[in-house]
């Protein structure tokens, strides 16, 4: 029979997975059940609206597996409303806007070179920076978020909605002084924690439930589900506005989306139950444990921590020591060794996200393959001898030469034989480690 090419490259990145160490702290390995629904019949079925009033017949079926979802969410994280149909974080934080706010009102969130994310309003490239005023805040000397700026920002600008959320910000985030500044301006909350609902529901982070309005998480990362995204409405949400809801649930369909995927829902049901396990918040705490280990190990290696460390998941290496805008480098020579990862901004990063000066790092993919502190240790100990094997490989400052430079400094690392060397050393670690371990 002929091959399928497609099945072809499927096997390929499962093998890839398998042979290298994932540190890209928003991505995950899913359970096999949450696997097997992904791919089950429920991706051919129609199901715009919601439960009890769809567009399409036939959706018996799917509303009880939505029901279920939407049933476990709201139970773990003690929420009277969730709605579990965002595509992904974007679209999500996008629906809350769009719910929230009009055209040109003004909100906050923390700048992207502070590790915030694109859809906090950054300005000009992205929705909520071009259809909304939009006010960002940053980081103080000890790269933490900067509450006096949030404060002085707010009491200027009066916002309509303040968002708290990371994709590179390593600290805990302090959700009720957040609040308390909202609350001076009259401003809605959104917490964005996709990247640490696994740590909320661990006890490894700060609960936002309390003092936000509203939280969205996708689903994919320390949640350890399906790509997706799901939109929460707090108990103080709902007293501050009784409509919010409703406001959100419309703002997903019919404002912004179309039919739901029903099998990633399903996804996130069963992710749901996993997560109210036992074997959940080992997880999460195994996830900080790793974090420290690797952070501490890197640290004795000699590699700069923005903040010094890290107090969740992630954490990202400075390399401005060694020359502005290395992250690329560092990052595919890592690649080349076996371990991906991915570069990345610093705080007041002097050079650009495509030439950053960092590497972002995150234990959620090597907790879930039942690796600790020990294989924590060895994989500082070969990101430090990467760095070292690179070190000299730094941008020419003519910045038409760039190019170039990068595309002969990649021909050349994918060859490198220590690389390759340090390579066959991951490959025999990681073959010990199955993707997914927690039964
Ligand atoms: N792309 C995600 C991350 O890597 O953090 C955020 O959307």
């Amino acid at each position: 029979m002929k091959k399928n090419i497609i099945f072809e490259l499927v096997k390929k990145e499962e093998a890839r997975q398998r042979q290298m160490i994932g540190l890209i702290p928003s991505e995950n390995h899913i359970s096999p059940e949450v696997s097997a629904v992904l791919s089950s019949s429920l991706s051919s079925k129609y199901a715009e609206g919601y439960p009890g009033r769809r567009y399409y017949e036939g959706n018996q079926i799917i509303d009880e597996i939505e029901n279920l979802a939407k049933e476990r969410i709201k139970k773990l994280f003690g929420v009277p409303h969730a709605n579990v149909q965002p595509y992904s974080g974007s679209p999500a934080n996008s629906a809350v806007q769009f719910a929230l706010l009009e055209l040109g009102d003004t909100m906050m969130g923390l700048a992207l070179a502070s590790g915030g994310h694109l859809t906090h309003g950054h300005p000009k490239v992205t929705f909520s920076g071009r259809y909304f005023r939009s006010v960002q805040y940053g980081l103080d000397d000890r790269a933490r978020i900067d509450f006096d700026q949030v404060r002085e920002l707010a009491l200027k600008h009066q916002p309509k909605l303040m968002i708290i959320g990371n994709t590179a910000y390593p600290f805990l985030m302090d959700f009720k002084k957040f609040r308390e500044i909202a609350e001076e301006v009259g401003a809605y909350v959104l917490a964005d924690i996709s990247h640490v609902t696994g740590l909320v529901i661990a006890g490894e982070h700060p609960n936002p439930v309390p003092y936000v309005d509203v939280v969205m998480s996708t689903t994919h990362k320390t949640f350890r589900g399906p790509r997706g995204a799901m939109i929460l409405v707090t108990a103080a949400g709902l007293k501050r506005d009784p409509e919010l809801s409703d406001k959100i649930d419309k703002a997903v369909f019919p404002a912004l989306q179309g039919g739901p995927h029903n099998a990633t829902t399903a996804g996130i049901a069963i992710a749901a139950a996993e997560a109210m396990t036992p074997a959940f918040k080992r997880y999460g705490k195994q996830i900080r444990r790793n974090a420290d280990a690797l952070a501490a190990a890197l640290q004795k290696q000699g590699l700069k921590l923005v903040g010094d460390g890290t107090e969740t998941h992630l954490m990202l290496i400075d390399l401005t020591n060694y020359g502005q805008g290395f992250g690329l480098q560092v990052a595919f020579a890592m690649d080349v060794a076996g371990i991906y990862a991915n570069r990345n901004t610093i705080p007041h990063e002097p050079m650009s996200p495509f030439y950053p000066s960092g590497v972002r790092l995150g234990t959620p993919m090597v907790t879930t393959r039942g690796m600790k502190e020990k294989e924590m240790r060895q994989i500082a100990a070969w990101i430090a001898r990467v760095v070292e094997i690179v070190k000299d490989e730094q941008l020419p400052a003519d910045k038409k030469l760039r190019q170039q430079f990068i595309r002969d400094f990649r021909a050349k690392a994918s060859k490198n034989k220590q690389l390759l060397a340090i390579r066959k050393e991951v490959e025999k670690m990681a073959s010990k480690f199955p993707l997914f371990t927690w039964k």
